[in-house]
């Protein structure tokens, strides 16, 4: 368990292991989880619902993004108002070749002010080096935004395959090993990646993105919750989270907060694209 939580996070870009939920607790939530997914996955919306904002058609991921003990931790890097802005369910199955490539969340983002973003990465089943679990390049974060190219390999998640150009610094990295029930917090520019899942176990986990309310997402008006403190900005229409799994209510607060997203990517294309980077 980790002391200084702050202090690291502002050293490293990175830290971890923080425990939040108990090894029974992960479980129960990994059965939710993966209930669901087989249950949902023929529907036309399934890759939006795990890719964008997932709290808002599965209320066990809403639970997750709204722990106690992990908002506590949050709390602690972001400030004491915080607002529950993205996430996506990110699920490696045992043997398989889909790999995250190096890159920074908030390179494709546009957030201003830059550098606020604190991602969680929370483990639902052990997460280790052989099925794939994330790894960081640490101080990375204070490179400020770093050049990228466009890959489009098929294994990799991230929709253009965008990675770091510069590679010297890889040897450096640094694996995110997790129980279930313990995450990471990262920094919006850190560094990080994640390789193939080699074993024949599934990777589980979910990643979440939480914001200070002061933070602006420029070029049309998003949707987000204030899940600690208050919101003195207003930067974002409020959203609903979902109530059981993709309930009708749910699908079409899902639908709103996708159409929010589309109108700032439009709106913010030719300048970069906010959404068209990281899934998540
Ligand atoms: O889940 C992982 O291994 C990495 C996820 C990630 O980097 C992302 O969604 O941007």
């Amino acid at each position: 368990m980790v002391a200084d939580i702050a202090d690291r996070f502002q050293q490293d870009g990175c830290v971890h292991p923080i425990e939040v939920l108990s090894e029974a607790e992960a479980g129960t939530y990994a059965k939710r989880m993966q209930h669901d997914l087989a249950d949902l996955a023929s529907e036309d919306n399934f890759a939006d619902w795990n890719y964008y904002k997932p709290y808002l058609i599965f209320e066990w991921f809403y639970e997750l993004a709204t722990s106690r003990r992990l908002l506590d931790t949050v709390e602690q890097v972001v400030g004491p108002d915080v607002v529950l802005w993205g996430g996506s369910i990110s699920n490696k199955p045992p043997h398989s070749s889909g790999f995250f490539s190096w890159h920074q969340d908030e390179k494709y983002w546009h957030l201003e002010p830059q550098g606020r973003a604190v991602v969680a990465w929370l483990a639902l089943s052990t997460v280790d080096e052989q099925n794939g679990c994330l790894k960081y390049l640490p101080g990375t974060h204070r490179k400020g935004e770093v050049a990228h190219e466009m890959t489009y390999h098929p294994d990799n998640y991230l929709r253009r395959g965008q990675q770091i150009v510069d590679a010297t610094q890889l040897d450096e990295a640094v694996s995110i090993v997790l129980r279930p029930g313990e995450m990471s917090l990262h920094h919006g520019l850190v560094i990080h990646g994640s390789g193939p899942n080699e074993s024949s176990r599934p990777r589980l986990g979910v990643n979440i993105t939480y914001l200070p309310p002061e933070v602006r997402a420029p070029g049309a008006r998003e949707s987000a919750i204030l899940v600690r403190g208050e919101d003195r900005f207003g930067n974002y229409a409020a959203e609903t989270p979902a109530r059981g799994s993709a309930s009708s209510e749910a699908r079409l607060e899902h639908q709103r907060a996708m159409a929010g997203i589309t109108r700032r990517t439009l709106s913010t294309a030719g300048k970069r694209a906010a959404y068209d980077g990281a899934r998540s």
